[in-house]
């Protein structure tokens, strides 16, 4: 019998074939597929806590959530089987003029590891470019990184064009070393995250 822990050891440390393997073997023993994910998403949310208490950092961080996308990937179309559906839509993406993307890529991954389905539009993207993603998947949740001072400005610009759409329901968070609490509160953005574990938090608060 395929050991549920075990797998969530293995996502921990970040070991991608153990991952891999032991979901395999938990899909073939027919365990539900709601408590393999409910297995990998504790996991995860450990690795955030373990983040956020400065007792791993982005490496270590980064490799669980590769274990994590691995066996997900594997899980996925027992997922839609059973008719397990993400818990929220999310479209994420660093804010026009910026091509920072790795503090991005690594919410991207911890909101995927939370069970949304993430729709990443990559860097330097235009404000009417998130308002047509947030509407064509009719997106619960828009995450906005910046890393520039010089492009701060842009999150504003989109947070306006988000709410001047009309998409008010879709709650926006943002981040990115530059970006504080005070500046979220200043451009009516809904949440803001110092980091990526915290960005799971705030989403979930949220939603
Ligand atoms: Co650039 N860069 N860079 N850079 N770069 C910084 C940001 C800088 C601080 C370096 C410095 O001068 N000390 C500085 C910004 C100064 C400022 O504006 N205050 C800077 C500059 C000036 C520039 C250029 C203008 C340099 C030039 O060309 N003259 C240029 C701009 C290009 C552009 O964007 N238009 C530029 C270019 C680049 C590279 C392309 C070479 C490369 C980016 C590669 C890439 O991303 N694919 C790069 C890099 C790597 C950096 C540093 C070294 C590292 C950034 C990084 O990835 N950190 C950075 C200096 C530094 O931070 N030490 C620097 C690791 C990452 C995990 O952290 O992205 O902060 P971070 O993400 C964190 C949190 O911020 C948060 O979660 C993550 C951690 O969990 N977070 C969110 C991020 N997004 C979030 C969204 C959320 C919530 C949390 O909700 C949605």
């Amino acid at each position: 019998m395929p050991d549920l822990h075990e797998l969530g050891e293995a996502i921990k440390r970040g070991d991608r074939d153990t991952a891999a393997a032991l979901t395999k073997a938990a899909i073939e023993t027919k365990i539900p597929a709601q408590e393999i994910l409910d297995a990998m998403v504790g996991a995860m949310d450990i690795v955030g806590q373990r983040f956020q208490k400065n007792e791993i950092f982005v490496p270590e961080m980064l490799i669980a959530a590769r274990a994590m996308k691995e066996a997900m990937g594997l899980l996925e179309p027992i997922l839609v089987e059973a008719g397990i559906t993400p818990v929220a839509k999310a479209v994420i993406g660093t804010v026009e003029g910026d091509l920072h993307d790795i503090g991005k890529n690594l919410v991207a991954m911890m909101w995927k590891g939370a069970n949304f389905d993430v729709i990443d539009l990559g860097t330097n993207v235009s404000p009417q470019k998130f308002v047509d993603a947030v509407r064509t998947n009719n997106a619960q949740l828009v995450g906005l990184s910046a890393l520039l001072t010089t492009t701060m400005p842009a999150i504003k610009k989109t947070v306006d064009a988000i709410k001047g759409a009309g998409l008010d329901v879709t709650k926006i968070v943002i981040g990115g070393a530059p970006v504080t609490q005070e500046y979220a509160n200043e451009v009516g953005a809904d949440g803001y995250a110092p980091d990526a574990a915290s960005a799971v938090d705030v989403a979930r608060s949220l939603l």
